[in-house]
Formats: C-alpha cells, sequence, structure tokens
C-alpha cells in the first residue's frame, strides 16, 4: 500500500486495520481511493478522497456545506434512500491536512455507478433520486456558493475567450472553429441566468454536478440508492441539475466519443428523466421552471464544452484527462450533443409539458 495513503488513512477513525487501498477512477476532479479494512471476520470499506484544490479554493468551507448537507439529509432519511455518511479524524474534523485536503466517507456497499445510461428505467431511477435530493434539501437555507458563478454560461464564454487570447500553451490555432462556434453561443448562452436574475426561477440549493455516475445503483434491484458527489451543492436553479442530466445520460455517444456523427439526444431516455425527476421532486416546480427544463440541456451541454474547451486551452489543469486531446473530443461531443438538443426542442418541450400535467 501506498505509504503515504496509510498515513493519512490512519488519521481517520476507521473501524478495523486498513488492509488496501485501490486507486478508484470514476469522476474527473477528486483522488479517490477505497479503503478496505477488516475487523475480525468482517471487511468494512471506506472512500477516501484527497480534495482536489485546483478546483475547489476553499476546502474548509467545502467540507462545511459536505457535513450541512450530509446532515440535514441524514436527518430526513427514508427506506429508499442512503446518504452520504463522513467519518471524522481522530480529531473529529470533517478533514484531514496532509499534503493536501483529505476526507472519508463510509463506503455504500453492493451499489455501482455507471458513466453511461443503461436503458430508460435506469435513467428514470436516476432523475427519481435526483428529484428527492431536492424535494429533501428544498428546506435547507442556503448553503456557502464554493465556486462562484459555476453555472454563469455567460462568464464561461469570457473564460474561454480569455483562454483563447492568453493561448499559454499554444493550441488556440488549432481549435479554431470550436473557439469560433463556441464564443458565438451568446444569443441563449444567457439564459437561465437571466431567469435567475429576474427572479422568475427560485434560487434554490441544487447539487450543480448531477452527471449520471454522480448516482449509487443498488446491485440487486438497480434502484438508485444514493446521491453522491456533494461537493458542488450551492445556490442555482433546478434547471442546472435538469440540464445536466440531460447533458450526461441522453447522450446517444460517451461524453469523450471521438466520433460525433453518432452523438444524438436520445428521446426515449429524456422522458424517462423529465418523468423521473418529476416523480422524485413531487409538487415543488414553479411554472417559470418547468416552462424551461426543454433548453436547459441544450445551455449546459455548450456550458460544458466550453469548459472543457478552455481546459485544453489551459493545458488540462482542472478536468482529469486521459491523453492530450481528451478535453477536445470532450468539447466536441457536447457540441455535438447540445447541436441536436437544439434541433429537437420543439419535441423535448411537448415530452415536458406532457411530463408535468
Ligand atoms: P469526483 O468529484 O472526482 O467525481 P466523486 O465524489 O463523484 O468524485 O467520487 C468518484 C467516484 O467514487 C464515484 O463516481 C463513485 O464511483 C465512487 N464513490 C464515491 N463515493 C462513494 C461511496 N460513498 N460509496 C461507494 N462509491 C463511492
Ligand atoms: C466534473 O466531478 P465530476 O466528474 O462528477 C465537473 C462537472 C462537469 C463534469 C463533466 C466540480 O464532474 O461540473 O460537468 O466533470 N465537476 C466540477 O463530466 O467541476
Ligand atoms: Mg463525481
Amino acid at each position: 500500500m501506498h505509504p503515504g495513503i496509510r498515513r493519512v488513512a490512519e488519521r481517520f477513525a476507521l473501524d478495523g486495520d486498513l488492509v488496501s487501498a485501490e486507486r478508484h477512477v470514476q469522476g474527473h476532479i477528486n483522488e479517490t481511493w477505497i479503503l478496505s479494512c477488516s475487523t475480525g471476520s468482517a471487511r468494512k470499506r471506506y472512500v477516501l478522497q484527497r480534495i482536489n484544490e485546483t478546483v475547489f479554493a476553499d476546502p474548509r468551507a467545502l467540507m462545511q456545506n459536505v457535513a450541512t448537507v450530509t446532515a440535514h439529509l441524514a436527518a430526513k432519511q427514508s427506506n429508499v434512500e442512503q446518504v452520504l455518511e463522513l467519518v471524522p479524524s481522530n480529531d473529529n474534523d470533517a478533514y484531514v491536512k496532509d499534503q493536501g485536503f483529505w476526507r472519508t466517507y463510509k463506503y455504500i456497499e453492493n451499489t455501482f455507478a455507471v458513466d453511461a445510461v443503461e436503458n430508460p428505467t435506469q435513467a428514470y431511477k436516476a432523475a427519481e433520486a435526483f428529484g428527492r435530493f431536492h424535494r429533501l434539501i428544498a428546506d435547507l437555507p442556503p448553503v456557502v456558493e464554493i465556486i462562484p458563478g459555476f453555472h454563469d454560461t455567460p462568464a464561461r464564454i469570457r473564460q474561454l475567450e480569455d483562454a483563447a487570447h492568453a493561448d499559454v500553451v499554444g493550441r488556440t490555432a488549432s481549435c479554431k472553429n470550436e473557439i469560433d462556434y463556441l464564443l458565438s453561443y451568446t444569443e441563449q448562452a444567457g439564459e437561465l441566468m437571466q431567469l435567475l436574475a429576474s427572479r422568475e426561477v427560485p434560487l434554490r440549493n441544487v447539487h450543480n454536478d448531477t452527471k449520471i455516475n454522480n448516482v449509487l445503483f443498488d446491485r440487486d434491484t438497480g434502484d438508485a440508492v444514493c446521491v453522491i458527489d456533494l461537493d458542488t451543492v450551492m445556490p442555482g436553479t433546478i434547471l442546472f441539475d435538469f440540464g445536466d442530466m440531460v447533458r450526461s445520460a441522453a447522450g446517444t455517444a460517451a461524453e469523450d466519443a471521438a466520433n460525433t456523427s453518432n452523438m444524438h439526444v436520445d428521446i426515449e431516455i429524456f422522458e424517462a428523466l423529465i418523468r423521473g425527476f418529476v416523480a422524485g421532486a413531487g409538487s415543488i416546480f414553479v411554472p417559470a421552471e418547468i416552462e424551461h427544463l426543454a433548453i436547459s440541456g441544450r445551455t449546459i451541454t455548450m456550458e460544458c464544452a466550453m469548459r472543457f474547451l478552455t481546459d485544453y486551452l489551459q493545458g488540462d489543469s482542472y478536468f482529469r484527462v486521459n491523453d492530450a486531446e481528451h478535453n477536445l473530443r470532450r468539447c466536441q461531443a457536447q457540441m455535438a450533443l447540445a447541436h441536436d438538443i437544439d434541433q429537437n426542442l420543439s419535441t423535448l418541450k411537448a415530452i415536458v409539458a406532457k411530463a408535468c400535467t
């Protein structure tokens, strides 16, 4: 076992003797390790994570948010869902500082996460879990804005423009088409932020990262049992969350697909997502939210394309990448999906209207 990992892990109040630590590679942001401890005949597992400080500038505030949200959810837990549970350090803190900030969760056993949705039923169940999550946090007072402007799409356009001008790694010339296309997406880019500014939609605590692999499914029943990755729970609009569900679950090709001609919005999955989300969230939506659910996927997908391209232009310092062109491929795949969502907007609007009546 990596000696540094053992040193950090043993500073948490784990049950039993630490016997292994395996690197887990799902997720683009944090460094995740699965710890296994032996307690006599039984085994107990934990998730140890090093918080990515390039992404989260204030890990203490982040951990305060996570503690607040997990405590709120735990107080309301029903038998349907499980809740992420932090393991305190030996000094009873929520994190340990050792060449970075580390935190530990109890491992939620007998579950799995998927990078690509497998069928409409699974999409429905994931969306229902995110909907339940919303219903449960609806009365939580506003938490801290950990990453200001996280889904401020016009600000993401400006960041892309700055990165293209700075051109620190000399990639700007090679992706001129993508840059021009994304920088021209100004007309609709501000729609969701505008709805918040005009208070047509309420400012709520939202998850902000409702990617399909941020929900755990039960291995036996296939039910969605736990919403994870609470690092970005911040005030925003529920449209950010539905939009990111569409982005991450309804595309017919992978987030980083090399062949974008296969990238479309899967209408059946879209319908499962909206039905599941509404079933889970109950009657919390206001009319202006319902009205904009169909467009939210386009905005968030386009925004994600901008974020991937910005990172590509800045030398891949934000998202974990497997190769030098990974962020560019991700950007192109997201652009293709956003374009197809746009082409299908009237169909998507009709589906939302039907699901919300
Ligand atoms: P990132 O911010 O890097 O996406 P996540 O918190 O989403 O980090 O965790 C990465 C992955 O680790 C998840 O996609 C999931 O596979 C796994 N994971 C995280 N927390 C747990 C948990 N409590 N129980 C089981 N698996 C988990
Ligand atoms: C990141 O952490 P993860 O892998 O669930 C990112 C999201 C992006 C997503 C794209 C904190 O999500 O915003 O939509 O990658 N998280 C953060 O796959 O930036
Ligand atoms: Mg994640």
